[in-house]
């Protein structure tokens, strides 16, 4: 299949996602034909007007059960956890952690709502969240907390805040301690192949950034062999590293669902004295983040073995992290 219908099944996909989103309250996966109709009051749109970008933020249905009494008719921020932690990495790049946070409309009312988010010291990648937000949905955006020089290991806060309503989240600061540090972070990746368009770059794997949204400009590798398999993603360490346990962030996003476009499959291997030891396997996988810890050994090198995809056609990897064993 040719590069050119590749990028044309990426534009469907868009369209899909725009049109096809009142579907998740009902988790129907029919076509875009049998989309029931809004239930939002439409006005001069026939579907909500999309957040600032599209490709960062995603919309949806609020379950009933989840909502507090006190939360009932009013526009609230959210989180998507509820304490976060940023390692003071030794690489300046990865002194960062991810968050998906939101605004909540669980009045009767659609709302355009500005969410602000504030870590006082600590700096958020998108301190103001403006959106439109149907009665009864929720947009979400990912955001970057990321740690500075100047601030310490220590306890912070990310304070979100849509209009009167507070939602506040612990940050904690952790020093580089065993187990703490990507080792990954900002080294040397390269792999068997990659996408000639440039968007997909290997070096892309190892800059901090575990964000899929952002696939297919800049972030995210893709291999160039539609079809074929094994590829392979080698992250060079530096020198010999004991590792115990590494991270692998594979394609998931709003626009890119992991459970088609995701890895599937893949061997994890560390290489010693030039010859490579699988550590870790990973079958059948439909997550977007994968942890995997083993028996410690030591290394100069880690690779990843990509043996098949949930498309079966390209081997896709947003970051690769990896960790000395925590004691
Ligand atoms: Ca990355």
């Amino acid at each position: 299949m040719s590069r050119r219908r590749n990028l044309a099944l990426g534009a469907a996909a868009v369209a899909c996602a725009v049109v096809a989103f009142p579907l998740a309250a009902t988790g129907s996966s029919s076509g875009p034909r049998k989309d029931p109709k809004p239930t939002w009051t439409p006005g001069t749109l026939a579907y909500p007007p999309p957040p600032e970008n599209p490709q960062l933020a995603t919309i949806h249905k609020l379950e009933a059960r989840s909502l507090s009494a006190a939360a009932r008719g009013k526009v609230t921020p959210t989180a998507d956890r509820t304490r976060l932690t940023a390692v003071k990495a030794s690489e300046a790049r990865c002194r960062s952690a991810w968050i998906t946070i939101g605004v909540r409309n669980a009045s009767a009312k659609a709302a355009y709502s500005d969410l602000t988010a504030d870590a006082g010291p600590l700096k958020v990648s998108r301190p103001v969240f403006s959106t439109y937000v149907p009665a009864s949905y929720e947009a979400r955006v990912q955001v970057k907390v990321a740690v500075p020089d100047a601030v310490a290991p220590g306890e912070q806060r990310l304070r979100l805040s849509v209009g009167r309503e507070r939602l506040t989240v612990p940050v904690t600061v952790a020093a580089p301690g065993p187990g703490l540090d990507n080792l990954a972070c900002g080294r040397r990746a390269t792999a068997s192949s990659q996408d000639a368009s440039g968007r997909y770059p290997a070096a892309s794997v190892t800059d901090g950034d575990t964000n899929g949204e952002t696939f297919g400009v800049g972030n995210g590798w893709n291999d160039a062999t539609a079809y074929k398999w094994p590829d392979t993603l080698d992250v060079e360490l530096g020198k010999a590293r004991r590792i115990g346990r590494v991270v692998l962030h594979t394609l998931g996003s709003n626009r890119y669902a992991v459970g088609k476009y995701g890895l599937r499959d893949w061997d994890v291997q560390v290489r010693a004295n030039g010859s490579w030891t699988t550590v870790a396997r990973t079958r059948g996988n439909a997550s977007v983040r994968v942890e995997q810890s083993f028996a410690p050994v030591t290394g100069d090198a880690v690779r990843i073995v990509c043996l098949g995809s949930n498309d079966n056609r390209f081997s896709r990897v947003i970051e690769l992290e990896a960790f000395a064993p925590k004691s």
